[in-house]
């Protein structure tokens, strides 16, 4: 057998479009110009609902929240190249591709809010609830693929998570079994340069973090996070593969949390506002509408119905959150075990009364 050489494991990194939406037309995905304009219109929408909860958060209508800006096209261009019959597996930022996943608004508002129903998927919708604890939710994406697999379905599951996440062993065991077992899974690292206030180069040593893959024995790509086209393309490429039982990949997104980490942070205090105007530049949204005004495919009257349309949306999503009735109680108790301890019994009847208490 030959043996490997450091030179190998060659990292490749896809970008479609530049900074100011020019394409490289040999790599351009295949899409049309609906795709195109839907794509941007999930991206809007995202950026749209990202900008309502950190202010309904700030007037203390809503709980902590993590803002997705900056990443909207890693997570609409990932979630984009699934199919309703696939899974979604994200952490607490993926908002952007919960909604690319039709999960309704309102319901990400109420989780936000505090109401744990929020994250509920409606019959149908194959999106796994958001994880908190960090990079948990890849072991689940290994698992349930592994299943798809023993179940002969033609399912992928793909997971979501950020840079810190690669750093915790759950990403390890997730990734070894996956490659081991050649699951149909899809890994998306959204590096979005921190954890909190860790940045990135004082995560890990690893030169990138696509390249751990291949201690797995999988495929890994570097692609251009706010390159909506780039994320598309490697992650249809790579849902493809699973799909045909040929195994996992891991996509790191080169990114920026245009944001603080959260609605408690202060990100001023660990990096600079330089460094968040240069991003500034390749701001993901205003680079597409850069390709689809040089492609007519955007003029301003579509962009402003665009505007209305995603503000309308989110608008009455505000409302419908506002008007959920609070959860019951009781559902503290029930919603814990399968069948309640009597410990439990006893203090659920002493503390709520009634059918609705
Ligand atoms: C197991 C675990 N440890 C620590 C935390 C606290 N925590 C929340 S988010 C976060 C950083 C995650 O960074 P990254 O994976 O890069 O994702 P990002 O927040 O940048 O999207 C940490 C340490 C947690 N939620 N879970
Ligand atoms: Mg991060």
């Amino acid at each position: 057998m030959p043996r490997k050489t450091l030179q190998t494991f060659e990292i490749q990194y896809l970008q479609v479009m530049d900074c100011d939406g020019n394409v490289d037309k040999r790599l351009m995905p295949a899409l049309s110009h609906q795709q195109i304009k839907e794509l941007y219109e999930f991206m809007v929408l995202v950026r749209t609902f990202d900008d309502k909860a950190f202010k309904l958060q700030r007037q203390g209508r809503l709980g902590t929240y993590l803002q997705v800006k900056g990443q909207e096209a890693s997570q609409v261009g990932a979630a984009y190249a699934l199919k309703d019959e696939d899974w979604l597996f994200p952490s607490g930022r993926d908002v952007g591709a919960l909604i690319t996943r039709s999960h309704p608004l309102h319901m990400l508002f109420q989780y936000r809010g505090g109401d744990e129903r929020g994250v509920k998927a409606p019959e149908g919708l194959n999106n796994f609830p958001i994880t908190i604890p960090v990079s948990t939710q890849i072991p689940h994406t290994t698992g349930s693929a592994w299943a798809s697999k023993m179940l002969g379905e033609k399912v992928v599951h793909m997971a979501l998570f950020g840079d810190g996440a690669t750093s915790r062993s759950d990403f390890h065991e997730g990734l070894n079994f996956a490659g081991l077992f050649r699951v149909p899974a899809v890994f998306v690292c959204e590096n979005n340069g921190y954890a909190i206030s860790l940045p990135r180069v004082r995560q890990t040593a690893a030169e990138t973090l696509a390249q751990k893959a291949f201690s797995y024995g999988i495929d890994g790509i570097q692609v251009d996070g706010n390159d909506v086209f780039a994320v598309y393309s490697a992650a249809a490429h790579a849902v493809e593969k699973a799909r045909q039982g040929e195994g996992p990949t891991l996509i790191e997104c080169i990114t920026y949390r245009a944001a603080g980490h959260s609605t408690s942070d202060d990100d001023l205090k660990y990096r600079n506002k330089k460094e968040i105007e240069e991003w500034q530049k390749k701001d993901p949204i205003e680079r597409l509408e850069r390709y689809m005004r040089g492609n007519n495919l955007l003029t301003d009257k579509s962009r402003d119905d665009v505007l209305k349309r995603t503000r309308q949306r989110v608008e009455k999503a505000v409302e419908d959150y506002e008007n959920v009735a609070p959860p019951r109680p009781r559902d503290l108790f029930t919603n814990t075990y399968a069948r309640p301890t009597n410990e439990l019994k006893e203090q659920m009847n002493e503390f709520t009364e009634g059918p609705d208490g």
